[in-house]
């Protein structure tokens, strides 16, 4: 097995061992609540870590533009098929080395610099490569931006709608990293089809939700589907993009020769893996739980006072509004962090303050409901957010060492994929 322990590594390089040893164990004892990390199981962990970093394989299988793709084009048709068959999708091209990368194939395949894009404002809950100014998606291209409403924390297509007739983007973009809420696919589609855009579901956070039947699918609403491949769906770091048929050849063409060379076939193999883990009732099992763990947190928290955007969650994540608190999200991630709760500060939708010290807390459930977790265990979670929120305004180390003493207490019982325990 490639995971701790780790003797070659720990023989040829003891250092870069000792840390891994040290990752492996923090993953371990932390309630691990960042909403876009999850734990890959051992058969990922393993094709991830195989000789297949060792070869080149420019090109799409039967045509390549180096010799010895007798495996690797086997490998790369697994993965193409279970994309197409998980997710019902006419096309799946899975070489992508990432998020980022796969969205900035969107762009070279249907836009040219200056045209106009519409996508999700990142404080409101988008993502950066959907037209945001510090990205080159929202300097070389024109980015229009929509949001969500005050008083609902919801989109408001009628906004969306307005606004799309009013610019006439080439691309709208739906989805993004911190929405609480089930995307509305027929709507956003329905507004694309009028204006003539072509409708981009990002659904990097949601993926495996849809591959369990959690959330509603945007396949036949959305031409093209871009998508991480490690959050909900628990694969490797890699990305796919799924079109029509009629978007194939843009779509590849972008992907490779036009943004990115020899794909990654050891992350290809491992993304085959997952989607063949995705298909099985067991995930469809676990997609459910982690939208229940959810609300289950959710309600954990509001019982306790918190605010939570659009007033709770239908997905996997929610996002926490401080202002009440009076605490800003950087020093309560923190604080948490101590307590053994990992998670990351967010903005909030009209945030007042700057993004590295926002109002907001996004959390959640993928990663411990992979461990085990379920609704009996977010009562206690939510009640260790509060204590620990609370120990941060008061200064209290010693009542966060102590969460994070019961926190390691309790995720004893529930075993993490690709080791062991620290025993
Ligand atoms: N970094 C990812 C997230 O945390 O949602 C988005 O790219």
């Amino acid at each position: 097995m490639h995971q701790p322990p780790i003797p070659h590594v720990a023989g040829s390089d003891p250092d870069i061992a000792e840390l891994i040893q040290s990752e492996a164990r923090r993953q371990f004892e932390k309630v691990r609540l960042i909403a876009s990390e999850n734990y890959a199981s051992v058969a990922v962990l393993e094709a991830s870590g195989s000789v297949l970093t060792n070869k080149y394989s420019e090109g799409y299988p039967g045509r390549r533009y180096y010799e010895g793709q007798q495996c690797i084009d086997p490998i790369e048709r697994l993965a193409i098929e279970r994309a197409e068959q998980l997710f019902g999708v006419d096309h799946a091209n899975v070489q992508p080395y990432s998020g980022s990368p796969a969205n900035l194939a969107i762009y070279l395949a249907f836009m040219r610099p200056g045209d106009t894009v519409m996508g999700m404002s990142l404080p409101m809950g988008g993502h950066l490569t959907h037209g945001w100014s510090v990205s080159v998606t929202g300097t070389w291209f024109n980015p229009v931006r929509y949001g969500v409403r005050a008083d609902t924390g919801r989109v408001d297509l009628d906004e969306v709608r307005d606004l799309a007739r009013r610019k006439r983007p080439k691309v709208i973009f739906c989805g993004g990293t911190a929405i609480p809420r089930t995307i509305d696919f027929p709507a956003f589609a329905s507004i694309a089809r009028e204006v003539g855009a072509i409708l981009v579901a990002d659904i990097a956070h949601i993926a495996g939700l849809i591959a369990g039947g959690a959330h509603p699918s945007p396949v036949g609403y959305a031409e093209v589907i871009t998508t991480t491949t490690h959050k909900t769906l628990r694969g490797p770091r890699g990305a796919m993009i799924m079109s029509t048929a009629e978007h194939a050849a843009a779509v590849d063409r972008a992907v490779f020769p036009g943004l990115q060379g020899g794909p990654h076939d050891q992350t290809t193999a491992a993304i085959a893996v997952a989607l063949r883990e995705a298909a099985q009732p067991s995930f469809s099992t676990y997609a459910h739980q982690v939208v229940a763990n959810a609300k289950a947190l959710a309600d954990g928290l509001l019982a306790r006072g918190y605010s939570l955007v659009s007033g709770g969650t239908d997905n996997h994540l929610m996002l926490v509004d401080l202002t009440e608190q009076g605490i800003g999200g950087k020093l309560a991630a923190k604080a948490l962090d101590r307590g053994g709760i990992e998670l990351n500060y967010n903005t909030v939708p009209f945030d007042p303050r700057k993004p590295f010290d926002p109002s907001g807390l996004r959390i959640g459930t993928p990663a411990i409901t992979t461990r085990g977790l379920t609704e009996e265990h977010m009562g206690q979670i939510a009640g260790w957010i509060d204590e620990a929120i609370r120990a941060a305004t008061t200064q209290r180390d010693d009542v966060l060492d102590r969460i994070a003493a019961e926190v390691r207490d309790l995720l004893t019982g529930f075993p993490m994929p690709g080791w062991g325990g620290p025993g």
